[in-house]
């Protein structure tokens, strides 16, 4: 009876933010448009998300007085808005929370504007963890 009281009032409490854990293979359905985008191949964003964020879209990380959100860590300086830096260029004119949630829609168009601006470099794991032998961060179907 307790879970059920808090359940419901956590359910309450954040009723827009649906936060997800992905597995590799539902993120890879997910993130196919993203193959070949910029030269970018599907493992390479699954291998590097891994390593970020671990498929949890909840993945909230400080860094160098920047926040960074989401499986594609976008981040609060360029990118998004929040209410810690009111100065935001906030490029993707979008709250940083949305990058929190099940939804990908925005953060796919939202890394497709980083990538095309400051290159597949912004995600630091890519090029020492992700750039090869990337057999393992396929999907295969059954
Ligand atoms: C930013 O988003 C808002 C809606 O959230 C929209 O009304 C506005 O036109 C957008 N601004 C730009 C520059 O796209
Ligand atoms: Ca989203």
């Amino acid at each position: 009876m307790m879970s059920l009281v808090s359940l419901f009032l956590v359910s309450t409490l954040f009723p827009a933010l649906q936060a997800k854990q992905f597995t590799k293979c539902e993120l890879s359905q997910v993130l196919k448009d993203m193959d070949g985008y910029g030269g970018i191949t599907l493992p390479e964003w699954i291998c590097t998300i891994f390593h970020m964020t671990a498929y949890d879209t909840q993945t909230i990380i400080h860094n160098n007085g920047r926040t960074e959100y989401g499986l594609f860590q976008i981040n609060n300086k360029l990118w998004c808005r929040d209410k810690h830096i009111h100065q935001s260029r906030n490029i993707c004119n979008i709250s940083c929370e949305k990058f929190l949630d099940d939804d990908l829609t925005d953060d796919m168009m939202c890394a497709k504007k980083i990538l095309n601006s400051e290159g597949i470099d912004y995600w630091l794991a890519h090029k020492p963890l992700c750039s090869e032998k990337l057999e393992q961060w396929l999907c295969e179907k059954p």
